[in-house]
């Protein structure tokens, strides 16, 4: 058999396993575009974990009882190692741990936009668990059914995290809904804040998406970010009527014809701005990322070193 007989036999399996909805596995033939934008799209999920771990992890020492910094604690180190185990999945495609560190060090992988906005206040962090972990659920129960066998698995389990993360957002902000008109006041303000942020980090439109088609094609996404952007919305309207909040957009209503909320068009050109860096926080975040990095070379050195002697000691 010739080289291409061969490759069109190996297209033909890989074609076949996502025909079935089945998954594909490190061992598996796949075609290098499938594995490239597995390693994007992985990596910058991984980078957003943990750099999605700043802009809450600031409220640790200023939450306002025991019992809310245990429960941010908590949520900050869950999200360490959602980074963690995305790391691991990407690098079952031949890219290592350190590889994936430089790219984003160097700018050259992106994580999400919306940890380059501030926390301002105590509510944010409400704010967070209720429309940004909702946003991120929305689009990760799909990824727990991707085409990549390690990308899914990590997922089911991230997804269980995420929901309660999203929970202990909407319990704060509930409590704080209870609590004075200040407080109230202070979470309006923060849901203006998040909501067209939040309605961003599903992508740009379908029409300016140049990677949903081929992802689609192999079942690496499941649904198209506009599609996702709407389940979000149908999904937290009735919540933010429930909470006693208004969503900042005079467009939202209900369209008994299409059965969902239409919703008027967030800034595109500040999502192009926000990913090409020139975000509130980019290098605020970056900063502390590369500081973070530089200050853990040493813990990296002492776990080489005890790997390598442990091996020489044939433990
Ligand atoms: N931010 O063609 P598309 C979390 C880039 S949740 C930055 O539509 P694609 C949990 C995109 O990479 C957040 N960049 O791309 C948490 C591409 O650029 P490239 C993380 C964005 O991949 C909660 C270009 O624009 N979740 O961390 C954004 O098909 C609370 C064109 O876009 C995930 O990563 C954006 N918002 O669809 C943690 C989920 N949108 O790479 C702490 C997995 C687009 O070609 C606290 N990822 N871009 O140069 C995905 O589902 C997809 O990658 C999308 C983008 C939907 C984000």
């Amino acid at each position: 058999m010739t080289a291409t007989a061969d490759e069109a036999e190996l297209v033909t399996d890989f074609e076949a396993i996502l025909g079935r909805r089945d998954r594909i596995e490190p061992r598996d033939w796949m075609p290098e575009r499938y594995r490239r934008t597995l390693v994007r799209q992985i990596a910058q999920h991984a980078h957003s974990e943990i750099i999605g771990m700043q802009p809450e992890g600031a409220w640790i020492t200023r939450a306002p009882s025991l019992r809310r910094k245990a429960i941010l604690l908590a949520k900050v180190q869950d999200e360490a190692g959602h980074g963690l185990y995305l790391y691991s999945a990407c690098e079952t495609l031949g890219v290592s741990r350190q590889e994936l560190t430089e790219l984003l060090l160097s700018g050259r992988q992106k994580y999400s936009s919306i940890f380059n906005y501030p926390t301002l206040s105590y509510a944010d962090v409400g704010t967070i668990g209720w429309l940004v972990d909702g946003a991120a659920i929305c689009n990760q129960v799909p990824l727990c059914r991707t085409s990549y066998g390690p990308y899914g698995r990590a997922m089911i389990r991230i997804c269980k995290e995420e929901s309660f993360h999203q929970r202990q957002g909407y319990e704060l902000l509930m409590t704080m809904q209870r609590g004075t008109d200040e407080q109230r006041a202070m979470v309006q303000e923060s849901v203006d804040r998040f909501w067209w942020p939040s309605l961003m980090m599903f992508g740009p439109p379908d029409s300016q998406s140049p990677n949903t088609a081929q992802s689609m094609a192999w079942g690496i996404k499941r649904d198209t970010n506009d599609e996702l952007r709407q389940k979000f919305v149908d999904m937290t309207v009735p919540q933010a009527e429930a909470l006693g909040v208004t969503l900042p957009d005079p467009e939202l209503a209900w369209n008994a014809e299409r059965g969902h909320y239409d919703f008027g068009e967030p800034d595109w050109d500040e999502l192009t701005a926000v990913i090409s860096g020139d975000g509130p926080c980019n290098a605020e975040r970056m900063a502390h990322r590369r500081r973070a990095h530089e200050d853990g070379a040493w813990v990296r050195e002492a776990a080489t070193a005890f790997a390598a002697r442990t091996s020489e000691d044939g433990r």
